[in-house]
């Protein structure tokens, strides 16, 4: 009897290991549950009740393969509004469950729960999802993994084991009363305390854990490091003492492999690169701070420290260094630079050469008047002059029940009048506030410059656009000129990516296809800029037949 339970029990711990492989090879449905719940988060840098996914800062990996279908149970237990963005995944018409708040859902309000239910297609690599509402996705956010098919493996030999790599950044304040002070202001917001890698900063002066997050390999093995930048307002550096990168993916799609020491990675994006533990042993230091080439702007320039450690040694010293300096513009460009996509017979950059809209969009910071803020201005953030005032109701809802009043479809494809943009800016300051969106019908082609401006300060945005990727074809110092530049696009193998920065003094080119219906946000993943106004929204027209509509609301879509 005894015997039998014990084989039994040998049995189930078996299949309870061979689960998550099970699981991979047989369902294309995966649930995940993320009870989001307050936390005493001790271990990062100072203890506070902090929102946390499942307990958990970072939280959750969530692993697919290519083609799944994922149901995340999302349940609100705290006294927040939530919502859930899956940062890159293109939610094919399943605009519904892209998640930024008020454009896409109402929240999901304390007490109440929503099933994002999406399928993750033409994609694979590393993404993340994060909190899509006020400031939450400082502690809510995790990986997702999503692996190739069993069919098509990675274009390069793969590597033994894997790791998530989540860089952050820490307010031992809570930070939604943070950005609540700056909101009544008018000014800035308190800078960040720490960086974090994986949670922990490693020792900082301001800190109370000195603790740092250890990587254990071994010698001759290959890794693949999944490296994400979840932080709110810092693009970071990132280097491993001793060892160089092979970048082989960014955003979830694959890129011509090439070699660095450092990578530079802006909030919201997303880089696979392979680590070849190539020495013998010893530990190496793992470095990541802030790239920031603006002088004006304060950054928390405190680096985070974390340690690969060769297995079986007897580490008395680490092999030390340094990150580039805040303002190494030439080391940022050199990396943004040698991004390409793969573009082979496999994964073609389909790269629109027609254009059917082509958009200047120019950024700019502003002051408005603002009666109770700090010498009666508050800092405010547009694009071509307009400030997106957020609805009170979810744009998505508004457009598929054709009810009026919500947004207008009249955002300017162009500023309203041109100036030298990134020379001596207008002495105006104000912009103008409203709810605009920009119409595209389905299957349309955009090229989108993003022109960075002098206006308070010229400054780096990372830009993300939900429910596409797109093609970097062209950057520049300056303005874009129209006549000269796009004669030097790259049409053949630009990097595809979800998030890109329109560059501190001058510009990017992005082209995409609209072939997603639904309302889709385009915001600086700076989440301070967001805040400021930095955001606006495309809204693209369903095709023709079910397959190029969106899909019909979930029954438990949250109501405002
Ligand atoms: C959490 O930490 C705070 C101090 O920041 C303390 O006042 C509170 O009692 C703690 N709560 C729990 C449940 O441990
Ligand atoms: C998920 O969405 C699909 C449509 O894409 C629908 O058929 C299915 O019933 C949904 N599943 C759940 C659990 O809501
Ligand atoms: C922001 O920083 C100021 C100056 O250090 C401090 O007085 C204030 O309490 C901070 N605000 C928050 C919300 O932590
Ligand atoms: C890393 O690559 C650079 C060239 O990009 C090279 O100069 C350097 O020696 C390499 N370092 C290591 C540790 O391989
Ligand atoms: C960070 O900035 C402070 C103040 O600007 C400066 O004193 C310090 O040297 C900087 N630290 C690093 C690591 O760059
Ligand atoms: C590791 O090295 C330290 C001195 O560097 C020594 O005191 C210790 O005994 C060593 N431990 C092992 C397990 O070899
Ligand atoms: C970067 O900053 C340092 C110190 O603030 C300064 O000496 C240096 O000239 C700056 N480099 C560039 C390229 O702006
Ligand atoms: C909205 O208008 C479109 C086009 O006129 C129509 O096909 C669709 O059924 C309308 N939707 C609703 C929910 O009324
Ligand atoms: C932006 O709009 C405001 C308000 O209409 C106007 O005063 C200002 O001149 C505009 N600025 C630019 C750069 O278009
Ligand atoms: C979208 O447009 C491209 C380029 O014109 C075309 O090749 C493709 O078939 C179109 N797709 C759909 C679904 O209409
Ligand atoms: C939460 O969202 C609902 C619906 O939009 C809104 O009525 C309510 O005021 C929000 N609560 C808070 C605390 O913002
Ligand atoms: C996006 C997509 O798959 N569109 C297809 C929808 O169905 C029509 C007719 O079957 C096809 O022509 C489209 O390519
Ligand atoms: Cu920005």
């Amino acid at each position: 009897m005894l015997g039998k339970i014990r084989e039994w029990l040998r049995i189930l711990v078996v299949l309870a290991l061979l689960w998550p492989v099970l699981v991979q090879c047989t369902s294309n449905i995966r649930h995940y549950k993320f009870n989001v719940m307050m936390r005493n988060i001790t271990r990062v840098c100072s203890t506070k009740p902090t929102v946390t996914v499942n307990g958990k800062f970072p939280g959750p990996t969530i692993y697919a393969r290519e083609d799944d279908t994922l149901l995340i149970k999302v349940v609100n237990q705290v006294h927040y509004n939530l919502t859930v963005h899956w940062h890159g995944v293109k939610q094919i018409r399943t605009c519904w469950s892209d998640g930024p708040a008020y454009i896409a859902q109402c929240p999901i309000q304390p007490g109440k729960s929503y099933v994002y239910n999406f399928t993750v297609t033409e994609q694979r690599g590393t993404l993340f999802w994060h909190a899509h509402i006020l400031w939450l996705r400082a502690t809510v956010h995790g990986a997702i993994v999503i692996l190739p098919t069993l069919d098509l493996p990675y274009p390069f030999s793969k590597p033994q084991k894997e790791v998530v790599i989540i860089l952050g950044e820490w307010w031992k304040s809570d930070v939604e009363a943070v950005i609540d002070e700056a909101t009544q202001s008018g000014l800035p917001p308190n800078i960040s305390d720490a960086h974090t890698i994986n949670g922990l900063p490693g020792p900082v002066s301001t800190c109370l854990s000195q603790e740092r997050f250890n990587f254990l390999v071994e010698p001759g093995k290959k890794y693949l490091l999944r490296i994400i930048n979840a932080a709110l307002n810092e693009e970071l550096f990132f280097k491993i003492a001793g060892h160089n990168l092979t970048v082989v993916e960014v955003d979830a799609a694959y890129v011509k492999p090439f070699e660095t020491e450092t990578i530079l990675t802006a909030p919201g994006q997303t880089t696979n690169v392979i680590l070849s533990a190539n020495h013998k042993s010893g530990r190496y230091l793992m470095v990541t701070s802030p790239y920031m080439d603006s002088p004006l702007i304060l950054v928390n320039n405190k680096t985070a420290t974390a340690t690969l450690q060769y297995i079986g040694t007897n580490v008395s010293s680490t092999t030390f260094t340094v990150p580039p300096h805040r303002n190494a513009t030439s080391i940022a460009r050199k990396f943004m630079d040698s991004l390409r996509s793969l573009n082979s017979k496999k994964y073609p950059a389909k790269v629109p050469m027609k254009i059917d809209h082509s958009l200047l969009f120019i950024i700019s910071l502003g002051l408005n008047p603002c009666a109770s803020c700090y010498k009666g201005f508050r800092i405010v953030a547009a694009i071509n002059n307009v400030t997106f005032v957020m609805p009170s109701v979810s744009l998505l809802n508004a457009h598929f029940n054709n009810r009026s009043g919500a947004f207008t479809d009249d955002f300017p494809g162009f500023p309203q009048y041109a100036f030298d943009y990134t020379g001596i800016p207008p002495e105006n300051l104000r912009t103008m506030e409203g709810t605009k969106l920009y119409r595209l019908e389905y299957n349309s082609s955009v090229q989108l410059i993003l022109q960075d401006t002098g206006l308070l300060s010229p400054e780096n945005h990372p830009m993300h656009l939900h429910g596409f990727n797109f093609f970097v074809v062209g950057r520049g110092k300056g303005n874009f000129n129209p006549k000269v530049d796009p004669k030097n696009f790259n049409l053949v193998d630009p990097v595809e990516r979800n998030t890109i920065n329109a560059p501190s003094g001058g510009w990017v080119a992005i082209r995409f296809r609209a072939n997603n219906p639904g309302v889709w946000f385009l915001h600086c993943h700076l989440e301070v800029h967001t805040t400021w106004g930095l955001k606006m929204a495309f809204v693209v027209d369903n095709g023709n037949g079910p397959n190029e509509s969106l899909l019909p609301p979930p029954n438990d879509l949250p109501k405002c």
